[in-house]
C-alpha cells in the first residue's frame, strides 16, 4: 500500500483543542493569532508530526477504528442502550477538529474577507453546543444525549488516490512547504497544468484538506462499524468541486466521493451502494466525475443552474458543455445513476425542494435502495446566504433529514460543503444535527413551490423516467423528435384559426417584417380583405386561445377527445364582420419558437418581454397598415401584454393616437395594469380616460393596491371584472364591448349604404364553397420559418394600400376545408 509517512493519523491534540475549541469569540483574525503562536520561526505551521501526539498513528484504510475506545471524554460514542431498539438508542457522531481551521488566506486581504471563512466550522460547533447537541469541557454533563464524537484523522495518499491523480496529491503536497510569497506566486502564476479557480492557499491547506477527507472517511466508517447511528462531520476545506486533477471552488479534495470508495472497499458488500444527495446550491461536478460510471453510487444534485450561468458551469479549464444540466445521467454502467436537479433561477425555498424530494430523490433513491447515505450538505441554498440566494430554512433542512434517514436503515453521514453566512449555516446545522439525533423537524412554513421550480422538477421527473421504474409520466420526447415529428400544436391551432377565419370571412395574413423569424409568426396576423376601406376598422391583439387538457394520469399523454380549446375571441371577430367592420387579428404568442427546439419543453417568455414585442409588432403595423388607411375608426382591443402594447404605443405616438384612436379596450388577468400617464402632457391620461374601457379581472392585485382607491384615472375607465381568466371575462363582458362599438359608429352605421356587407357576411357563413375556395393563403405574405419570403406574386406591399387578391390558392392544390371532411391522420394536402 501506499502511505504517507509515520504521521498520517494524529488523534486528539490535547494542547490545541484545549487553547482553541473554548475559543468563543474567534475571529479570522484572532483565530489566526492563536495559530501563528504555533508557526515555527519561518511562518509556518510545524509538520504534524511535531504536533504533541497522544495516540499513536493509525494507517491505512480499513485498520480498526481505535480512536473510539482511546478517548476517554464524555462525549465518546457509546453502545447502544437497549437492544431492542439499537438504532433508536445508539448515539450521533460528531466529527469536529479545531485543526481544520487553520487553512486561511496567507495574505489576509484587509476588507472582505473571503467567503470560506475558518469560523465556519467553529460556527457550527459552537450552536451545536448552546442547542445543547454537542459537549465541550464545561458543558454540563454527563448527558446521556450529547453528540458522541469521533476524532478525524489525516486522509491517506492511498485514499486520495482512489479520486485523484498522483499529481493532484503532489501539487497539494507542496504547499506545506511553501512561504505566504511563494503561495501568492502560486496562486498568481499557476503552473502549466493548473489553473486556480475559487482557492485559496496557505502552508496548512494540505493538513486541513488531509483532515477534511480523513473525517469524512471516519464519519462513514463510524456509522458501518455500527458505533453510532448516524453522524455530522463538521469539516472544511469543501470538497465538491475538487476534480480529478483540479482544486476549484475552494475545495481540494473530493471528501464524499473519497470516503464513498474507501468504505465500499472496507466493507465490501456492507457498503455496496452508497447514496451521495447534494443539497449544496452549486453542482458538485467533482461528484460527479468520480462517480459517473459507477452504477453502484447514485449521485444526485440540486443545484442553482441558471442554464449554466451559475458556478461551478463555464469555470473548468477544459472548457466543457454544461456539466451539472439534466441531460447529464451517468455513462456506461453507470448510465442513469446520476441525476442532476438544476434550478434555471435562483430565489428557490423549502417548497421547492420539497416537492423536488417527492417527486424525484425519495422515489429514485428508494428504488436504488442504498446501504450508506452520504449528504454533501453545503448550507449555501439557506435563507441568508450571499453566494446562493435562495431561502431553504432550517425546518427545509430537517424535513430533507428526515426523509433521508429512511433509506439504508438510517445510515446517514452529513459532511459540510459550502455555506457562508456564518449565522445561517449554524442555525441550518443545528436542525439537521437535532433531526439525526430523533428529534421530528420543525413545521414548514411555505408550500407552494415556484412555477419555474415545479417546471424544472418535472423536467427532469420526465428525463429520469427512462431509467426508474417508479417515476411516472413516462418521457416521451424521444418518440417526437424521432420518426414522429412532432409538431407544435400552437402553430397547428392558429393555421386551423387561419383557415377558417379565411373560409369565413376571407381573412388572410398580412406581411410582417420580422428579422428572427419562426413559424410562430406564420399567420399571426391575418385582417380581412377590407381593411383599408372607410368603415370602422377593430385591431385585437389577443392571447391564443385556452386549451384545457386532462392528460393521462400514468403517461401524461394529452388525447385529443379528453382536451378543450376555447377561441372566444372568435366571436367578437364574427360579431365585428356581421355589422361590417374591417378586423385585424393579431395571435401574440406565448413564447416565440427557434428552428432548433421544435421538441423542447419552453417556459412562457416573460411578460416584459412578450410586451415588448407585442409593441413592436402594433407600432409595425399602425405604421404600415393602420395610419394610412381609410377607416372611419380605428378600434384597439387588448388581452394581458396587448393591453400593455396598446398603452405602450400610445404613450409613444400621443399624438398620432389622438388623432386616430376611437377606443382603446382592454382585458387584464394576469400582467401589471399600465398607467397611460405622460411626463410631458397632462392632458394625455384625461383623454384615455375617455378613450378607453378596461376590464381587470376580479383577483387582480390592483384592488388590494393603493392605486385603486386614489389615482384611479390614470389607468384609463376602470371596469372591474366579476370574472378571472380572459376567456370568461371575454364572455362576461362581451355586451359592454359590443355596445361601446355600437354607439361609437352609430353615425357611419345609419349613413353606409345598405345591404352591401351583411350580404357577404351572410353568404360566406352559410354557403361554404370548400372546392372554388381552395385553401387560405397561410403563408404567402409571412416569411417560411427559414427568412425565405414565399412568394406566388401575390405580394401586399408593406404600406398596406396596394389591392390584394382575395384568392390566392390555386386550385389544383385544393382540399376540402376542415369543416367538410375529415383527412385521415396520416394524410396531409399535397
Ligand atoms: C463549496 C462551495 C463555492 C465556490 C464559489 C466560487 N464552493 N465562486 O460552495
Ligand atoms: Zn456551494
Amino acid at each position: 500500500m501506499d502511505l504517507d509517512d509515520g504521521s498520517d493519523v494524529v488523534m486528539h491534540d490535547g494542547d490545541v483543542l484545549d487553547s482553541t475549541e473554548n475559543y468563543t469569540q474567534a475571529t479570522g483574525t484572532s483565530l489566526g493569532s492563536a495559530i501563528k503562536a504555533e508557526h515555527d520561526s519561518r511562518g509556518r505551521i510545524p509538520r504534524p508530526n511535531t504536533l504533541k501526539s497522544v495516540t499513536p498513528a493509525l494507517k491505512g484504510a480499513g485498520k480498526k477504528m481505535h480512536s473510539l475506545d482511546l478517548n476517554p471524554g464524555i462525549d465518546v460514542p457509546r453502545p447502544p442502550k437497549f437492544s431492542q431498539l439499537p438504532y433508536a438508542t445508539a448515539q450521533t457522531g460528531l466529527v469536529y477538529d479545531v485543526r481544520m481551521r487553520f487553512h486561511v488566506e496567507s495574505i489576509p486581504s484587509e476588507n472582505d474577507v473571503h467567503p470560506e471563512d475558518p469560523r465556519r466550522i467553529h460556527a457550527i460547533f459552537e450552536a451545536f453546543v448552546h442547542a445543547g447537541l454537542a459537549w465541550r469541557e464545561g458543558s454540563e454533563g454527563p448527558s446521556n444525549y450529547y453528540m458522541g464524537r469521533i476524532d478525524t484523522r489525516k486522509v491517506t495518499k492511498d485514499e486520495v488516490r482512489l479520486v485523484h491523480t498522483e499529481r493532484h496529491w503532489d501539487w497539494v503536497q507542496s504547499l506545506s512547504t511553501k512561504t505566504a510569497e511563494e503561495l501568492v506566486d502560486e496562486l498568481q502564476h499557476p503552473g502549466e497544468y493548473r489553473q486556480m479557480d475559487s482557492v485559496y492557499l496557505s502552508p496548512s491547506t494540505p493538513y486541513c484538506a488531509a483532515l477534511s477527507a480523513g473525517g469524512a472517511i471516519e464519519a462513514c466508517r463510524a456509522i458501518l462499524l455500527g458505533k453510532v447511528k448516524n453522524v455530522f462531520a463538521v469539516i472544511r476545506p469543501p470538497g465538491h468541486h475538487a476534480e480529478r486533477e483540479d482544486v476549484k471552488g475552494f475545495c481540494f479534495y473530493d471528501n464524499v466521493s473519497i470516503a464513498t470508495k474507501a468504505c465500499q472497499r472496507e466493507f465490501g458488500q456492507r457498503c455496496r451502494k452508497v447514496f451521495i444527495l447534494d443539497w449544496d446550491v452549486h453542482h458538485g461536478n467533482g461528484i460527479q466525475q468520480a462517480n459517473y460510471d459507477d452504477p453502484n453510487v447514485l449521485y444526485i444534485s440540486l443545484h442553482v443552474h441558471q442554464e449554466g450561468r451559475f458556478y461551478p458551469e463555464k469555470s473548468y479549464r477544459d472548457r466543457r458543455e454544461p456539466y451539472g444540466d439534466l441531460l447529464h445521467c451517468g455513462e456506461g454502467a453507470g448510465l442513469s445513476t446520476n441525476v442532476n436537479i438544476p434550478w434555471r433561477h435562483a430565489g428557490m425555498g423549502d417548497a421547492d425542494y420539497i416537492y423536488a424530494f417527492q417527486q424525484i430523490v425519495m422515489p429514485i433513491a428508494t428504488e436504488f435502495d442504498p446501504d450508506l447515505v452520504i449528504i454533501a450538505a453545503g448550507f449555501d441554498a439557506a435563507e441568508g446566504d450571499m453566494l446562493g440566494g435562495c431561502h431553504v430554512t432550517p425546518a427545509g433542512y430537517a424535513h430533507m433529514t428526515h426523509m433521508l434517514m429512511s433509506l439504508a436503515k438510517g445510515r446517514v453521514a452529513v459532511c459540510l460543503e459550502g455555506g457562508y453566512n456564518l449565522d445561517s449555516i449554524a442555525r441550518s446545522a443545528c436542525a439537521v444535527g437535532k433531526t439525526l439525533m430523533g428529534e421530528p423537524p420543525d413545521r414548514l412554513e411555505t408550500f407552494s413551490p415556484t412555477r419555474s421550480g415545479v417546471d424544472d422538477v418535472n423536467m427532469v421527473v420526465r428525463q429520469q423516467s427512462k431509467f426508474w421504474s417508479s417515476l411516472y409520466p413516462k418521457d416521451m420526447s424521444a418518440r417526437l423528435a424521432g420518426p414522429l415529428q412532432g409538431e407544435r400544436m400552437h402553430d397547428l391551432v392558429r393555421k386551423w384559426q387561419a383557415t377558417t377565419l379565411w373560409e369565413e370571412h376571407e381573412m388572410s395574413p398580412l406581411f410582417i417584417h420580422k428579422e428572427k423569424l419562426s413559424k410562430s409568426f406564420d399567420n399571426q396576423v391575418l385582417a380581412t380583405p377590407n381593411y383599408t376601406e372607410e368603415r370602422p376598422l377593430l385591431v385585437i391583439m389577443h392571447d391564443p386561445p385556452e386549451v384545457l387538457a386532462s392528460p393521462d394520469p400514468r403517461t401524461g399523454k394529452i388525447e385529443l377527445h379528453n382536451t378543450w380549446l376555447t377561441d372566444i375571441v372568435k366571436t367578437y371577430v364574427n360579431w365585428a364582420v356581421e355589422q361590417g367592420f374591417a378586423v385585424i387579428d393579431v395571435n401574440l404568442p406565448k413564447h416565440v419558437t427557434s428552428d432548433d427546439d421544435a421538441q423542447k419543453h419552453e417556459e412562457v417568455d416573460e411578460v416584459l418581454h412578450r410586451t415588448v414585442e407585442a409593441t413592436h409588432l402594433l407600432t409595425y403595423l399602425w405604421d404600415n397598415y393602420i395610419e394610412l388607411n381609410d377607416s372611419s375608426h380605428v378600434f384597439l382591443m387588448g388581452t394581458n401584454t396587448g393591453h400593455g402594447a396598446i398603452i405602450n404605443f400610445i404613450k409613444a405616438n400621443e399624438e398620432r393616437a389622438q388623432d386616430r384612436l376611437s377606443k382603446a379596450i382592454s382585458f387584464v388577468e394576469d400582467v401589471p395594469l399600465q398607467s397611460c400617464k405622460s411626463p410631458t402632457n397632462d392632458q394625455l391620461q384625461s383623454w384615455y380616460y375617455g378613450a378607453s374601457l378596461v376590464f381587470v379581472a376580479n383577483e387582480h392585485g390592483f384592488w388590494h393596491s393603493e392605486f385603486a382607491r386614489k389615482s384611479r384615472k390614470r389607468f384609463g375607465r376602470l371596469e372591474k371584472s366579476e370574472e378571472n381568466t380572459i376567456s370568461d371575462m371575454l364572455v362576461a363582458n362581451r355586451k359592454a364591448v359590443t355596445d361601446l362599438l355600437l354607439r361609437e359608429t352609430e353615425k357611419w352605421r345609419s349613413q353606409r349604404p345598405v345591404g352591401d356587407d351583411e350580404e357577404m357576411a351572410g353568404v360566406s357563413a352559410a354557403l361554404p364553397e370548400p372546392v372554388q375556395r381552395g385553401l387560405p393563403p397561410v403563408g404567402n405574405f409571412a416569411l417560411s420559418p427559414r427568412g425565405k419570403a414565399i412568394s406566388n406574386g401575390n405580394f401586399t406591399s408593406p404600406n398596406g394600400r396596394q389591392a390584394r387578391s382575395p384568392r390566392i390558392g390555386s386550385p389544383s392544390k385544393a382540399a376540402p376545408p376542415i369543416a367538410n371532411s375529415v383527412l385521415s391522420p396520416r394524410q396531409r394536402p399535397s
